[in-house]
């Protein structure tokens, strides 16, 4: 394990007070991670020594360029057990990634009659470009139902992953209920049935070591902002056969082998699916940022986020009227509890611990589906963690909802 006010002392921001003069609590790392002293610095030294285009002059700062941003992928690679840096394609992010998947894959392999199947815990971003996929081709998009205790409902997932589906989709931890879902069973079924297979690993590659070959999974998408690096820079992992059978997403610069006024022909992996000058400084702050998370070592920060998921929702599970959303096993959750307060709207109870330096996230976090028509909710505050989270922030969570209670008379 790590020393977890040493790793707190890495992240500038959060040594600065909350305009109360309160310390800064940070519990919304599912949205947005904060950033260590070595990621910012690496993308200030980019800026200040390494700075060109990549992949195209032939100077000193070009290929020193190439090098660092070749060298994230290779990080990134070897981080998440690609077999080769070229399966890594960088996009903007999460979302950029599956609408690459929605536009390509999608687009020239799905036919009326298929089916695309979802899941109903997903974020939107794994639900809106299916949707718009299934206009483009005449697929209808399915969604596997949960249970009342915020599981995958497996017990009818061979009624919804059958012949007729072509593509199986699903997060490998819920954003909302923490849910970590077993994905190499669920690949599994789906290579039965002959669907190919696209996880949403938004909320699992930070917290967790990732192994796409032990997953067998056909293609994985993940965000930077989310792990410690920078916005603007994400990820997609594909199987290289299903690369390269893939169209290009956007056409341009970089991502040619040859043009003519006729036409034009494809530029190898990664490149065919990197139109335009690529993220530079956001990839080498993403590569940082792995360096950083293998330093703690991946393992530790799963253990980290556990013991800390544990205790907050032992300490939640006191304050009256509060409703934990989703598995109630500390060990079968990502480090994030989402949670409705008998009484007092998300947003309300927000505000108040805001009063109190603590940032929290309120409202459906991108999961309009899952609140409403399975939670039976508008809205819900979510508490999320990482690896500079201590069980004193922890405690001053549950004294701030306390407050808030109190505030609206409730207590
Ligand atoms: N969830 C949250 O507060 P982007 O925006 O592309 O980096 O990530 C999208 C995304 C996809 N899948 C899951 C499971 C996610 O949690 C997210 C982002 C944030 O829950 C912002 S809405």
């Amino acid at each position: 394990m790590f020393d977890v006010q040493k790793v707190r002392r890495d992240f500038p921001i959060l040594n600065q007070p909350h305009p109360s003069q309160k310390p800064l609590i940070y519990l919304d790392s599912a949205a947005s991670s904060q950033k260590p002293a070595a990621v910012i610095e690496a993308m200030n030294h980019y800026y200040q020594a390494q700075n060109a285009n990549v992949h195209r002059g032939i100077h000193y700062l070009s290929d020193e360029a190439t090098n660092v941003y070749e060298g994230a992928r290779k990080k990134i690679a070897d981080f998440i057990r690609s077999p080769a840096p070229e399966q890594i394609i960088f996009t903007r992010n999460a979302t950029e990634a599956l609408n690459l998947i929605a536009y390509t894959w999608a687009r020239v392999n799905l036919n009326p009659g298929d089916e695309i199947l979802t899941t109903a815990m997903e974020h939107h971003a794994n639900v809106v470009p299916w949707q718009m996929a299934a206009e483009m081709t005449g697929a209808t998009v399915r969604f596997l139902p949960i249970t009342a205790d915020g599981h995958l409902d497996l017990a009818q997932l061979d009624q919804y992953l059958t012949r007729k589906t072509k593509l199986f989709t699903f997060t490998a931890v819920s954003n909302v209920l923490g849910t970590i879902n077993p994905v190499e069973k669920l690949v599994e079924k789906a290579r039965a049935v002959g669907a190919i297979t696209v996880i949403d690993a938004a909320q699992s590659v930070p917290h967790a070591p990732v192994d796409v070959q032990a997953i067998n999974c056909d293609l994985l998408v993940f965000s930077s902002h989310k792990m410690l690096g920078p916005t603007g820079i994400g990820v997609l992992y594909g199987k290289r056969e299903i690369l390269e059978s893939m169209p290009p997403f956007m056409g341009g610069g970089d991502m040619i082998r040859r043009v003519t006024s006729q036409g034009s022909t494809w530029n190898e992996l990664p490149y065919k699916f990197e139109a335009g000058t690529p993220p530079i400084a956001e990839a080498v702050g993403l590569g940082a940022a792995v360096d950083y998370l293998n330093q703690l070592g991946m393992d530790n920060v799963h253990h980290h986020e556990q013991s800390i998921t544990a205790y907050a929702l032992e300490s939640l599970s006191e304050v009256p009227d509060l409703h934990i959303l989703g598995p109630k096993a500390a060990h079968e959750r990502g480090g994030l509890v989402a949670f409705d307060l008998k009484g007092i709207h998300p947003h309300d109870v927000a505000q108040i611990l805001d009063d109190d330096g603590i940032a929290i996230r309120a409202g459906h976090h991108c999961a309009m589906p899952l609140h409403k028509e399975h939670l039976g909710l508008n809205s819900s505050a979510r508490a999320s963690f990482y690896v500079h989270t201590s069980t004193d922030e922890i405690d001053m969570l549950v004294r701030s909802l306390y407050r808030a209670r109190r505030l609206f008379r409730l207590a």
